[in-house]
């Protein structure tokens, strides 16, 4: 590298920030030309047990002073160079890379410079032994080369990774190597079917499983554009009548990830197999676990993944961060804001300054005094951190929240007597997106057409890594007002609050619906609608924050292993589980609850005609129908939440 270029000038200024701990400079050159300043680079290819050769990439600090230093480990499926890994650690890792580490970075099986066969979310062997080989053997076989090859080290690893990286660090959880003394899964997937990357509660993520299957598996000749057939991902997903044309259309059938979804759409040992959280009982050494609320791929995972580990932590060392942060935000700015909403403060750096390196440093070179809460939640209502000895917390009461009357919500049971069956048809709403019926009725009801979906953000919806920018990002914590006017979305709100209802744990929907057809999806948003007025935030004036989100496909209502047809024209209920959040709905603001049966494309639209699997459904099979939510004394649908007590 030419020395006088202006890489040369920023990599000076680097290390003077290494130095003197002044501020970076700028850390956004994917090319990451400062760090052959900082780090001696070596590439070398690992054997692993049967023969197969790893790429990895060592990075070791030219100014460790004679120090024995630790390791910091990653292991990825998108490039030694690329996300995960050493694309931008000089500002996701500053704070590691001041506190002095070798860095280690490796292709998995069959990616990039790496030999083997890739295989999406490889599942875990059923029995540790020599010939096994799994992404936990792979680790395994790293870290004794390391120990033996590398100079210089002191003997202990730490292994980090975000996102699929993430999910890496939890495969390692299954036979960590002795020297491996700590794990931090850090947007991790955890369950593929259940809450992350695919599906959510039976429901596919069609823009998410069919690009990301695409950019993964496809051949070269298969490579996706720029934009999957139109700009408006929208309209581009809306113009196949099913999925089987979409998967012609594109060839998706050539991707092992695609087949997978069309022969397993239920929840089976396929699914079940690869969710390491199912298959964890305690945290096999020190583990930190890293999310974001509106992690808009892979927030199941992390709440998962602790709660696993929690589950048989004796030893007191498992523990749990939650960030106001989209999928990695952590790592790659400050997080002062996510989308519209700001924090009041930098959410990131303080997290990786003051939570992640002294982790590291506690447990991979005796620094500090090893007190860490065990878990530290930013309460994005309030917009502080909060930490607590016990996640959620004991004095957690649960509290329901009920879909009343006239668009109402509050925490009086409902009154409304359950109404004689009326002819569908009959209960068209008079105000459009309101929950408008009187108490007299007991229910509330709206036509889900699939030709006309409701979309999940603002259009245009680009491609999901649309190379030209894309609103994917922070879409969960976009203003839902947007489609709070919908005749097919039911909205319920509670008055202006008296006083602050802090959340402190779960959010469930419980609701008792019907359709006149024979599946149906159900969509739950949990919102805190701002005031009119926000002095400080003027932009935020009536806002509609939704604080979480879920889905849940109908036809899972018995079990999530095998679907059922759901009876017409029945009351029957259906259980969305919204996971947990840490959030004050303050003073002055109000709580809205959403309800609606399309979000589209981010996931397919159901049939509502049963057919056995929606991947071979027929055009005809997909009709409009429509859907009543009770809200009456016998049937009262409500949101059960975890709350401080008031
Ligand atoms: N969400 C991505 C992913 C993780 C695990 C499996 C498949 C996809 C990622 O962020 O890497």
């Amino acid at each position: 590298m030419n020395r006088y270029t202006p890489f040369a000038l920023s990599s000076v200024l680097f290390l003077l920030f290494l130095v003197v701990g002044c501020t970076a400079p700028d850390a956004s050159n994917q090319d990451s030309p400062e760090l052959d300043y900082v780090f001696d680079r070596k590439e070398v290819r690992i054997a692993m047990r049967d023969g197969i050769q790893l790429f990895t990439v060592i990075l070791t600090p030219k100014n460790a002073g004679g120090e024995d230093l630790p390791f910091i480990f990653s292991r990825t499926p998108y490039g030694t160079d690329g996300w995960g890994g050493t694309s931008r650690i000089q500002y996701g890792f500053r704070d590691l890379i001041k506190e002095g580490y070798i860095f280690v970075f490796q292709d998995i099986r069959g990616r990039f410079e790496s030999e083997g066969e890739f295989v999406m979310n490889r599942a875990a062997c059923e029995v540790r032994d020599a010939a096994c080989m799994d992404e936990a053997s792979d680790a395994y076989d790293t870290v004794e080369w390391l120990l033996a090859n590398v100079p210089n080290h002191n003997g202990r690893v730490g292994q980090l990774g975000i996102s699929y990286p993430g999910y890496l660090v939890n495969a390692t959880a299954f036979g960590p190597h002795p020297a491996i003394k700590a794990l931090s899964p850090q947007a991790t997937m955890g369950d593929g079917w259940m809450g992350d990357d695919f599906f959510h509660q039976g429901a596919f993520r069609l823009s998410y499983g069919l690009e990301y299957a695409w950019d993964m598996e496809a051949s070269s000749d298969q490579s996706i554009p720029p934009a999957p057939g139109r700009y408006d991902t929208y309209d581009w997903y809306r113009s196949f009548a099913t999925l089987g044309e979409l998967a012609d259309e594109v060839g998706a059938m050539d991707w092992p990830s695609w087949r997978l979804f069309v022969e397993h759409p239920a929840y089976d040992e396929e699914w079940q197999g690869r969710a390491i959280p199912l298959h964890l009982r305690q945290a096999p050494v020190p583990t930190l676990t890293v999310g974001g609320w509106w992690d808009q791929e892979d927030m199941w995972g992390a709440q998962h993944t602790y709660d696993a580990m929690e589950s048989g932590d004796e030893a007191g060392i498992n523990h749990f961060v939650m960030g106001p942060w989209k999928h990695g935000q952590w790592f790659t700015d400050s997080g002062d804001s996510l989308g519209s909403i700001p924090w009041g403060s930098a959410t990131s750096d303080y997290y990786r300054r003051e939570i992640e390196a002294p982790w590291f440093a506690y447990w991979l070179k005796d620094k500090g005094d090893g007190v860490f809460a065990e878990a530290t939640l930013f309460d994005s209502g309030a917009r502080v951190w909060k930490t607590f000895d016990q996640w959620p917390p004991q004095d957690a009461v649960l509290t329901n929240l009920y879909f009343r009357e006239n668009g109402g919500l509050s925490f009086d049971v409902p009154t409304a007597p359950s109404s004689a069956p009326t002819a569908p048809g009959s209960a068209s709403s008079s105000v459009p997106g309101r929950a408008p019926n009187g108490a007299a009725r007991g229910f509330d009801a709206y036509v889900s057409d699939p030709d006309y979906p409701v979309p999940y953000r603002h259009r245009p919806i680009e491609r999901t890594y649309d190379p030209r920018g894309s609103g994917w990002g922070p879409w969960m914590t976009e203003d839902q007002r947007f489609v709070d006017g919908r005749p097919d979305v039911l909205v319920y709100q509670t008055d202006p609050l008296e006083e602050d209802v802090t959340l402190v744990g779960s959010v469930v929907a419980r609701l008792f619906a019907s359709t006149t057809g024979t599946d149906a999806d159900w969509v739950v948003k949990l919102i805190d609608v701002y005031p009119d007025v926000v002095e400080d935030r003027p932009w935020l004036g009536g806002y509609e924050l939704m604080v979480t989100g879920e889905i849940m496909r109908g036809r899972y209502w018995k079990n999530w292993e095998e679907p059922n047809p759901v009876p017409a024209n029945t009351p029957t209920a259906f259980t969305v589980d919204m996971h947990k959040q840490a959030y004050t709905f303050q003073r002055g603001h109000r709580i809205m609850v959403h309800v609606q049966s399309t979000w589209f494309p981010v996931h397919d639209r159901n049939p509502q005609t049963y057919v056995p699997n929606i991947f071979l459904a027929e055009a005809d099979d997909y009709q409009a129908q429509e859907h009543r939510i009770y809200r009456s004394a016998r049937l009262p649908s409500h949101l059960e939440l975890d709350l401080l007590p008031r």
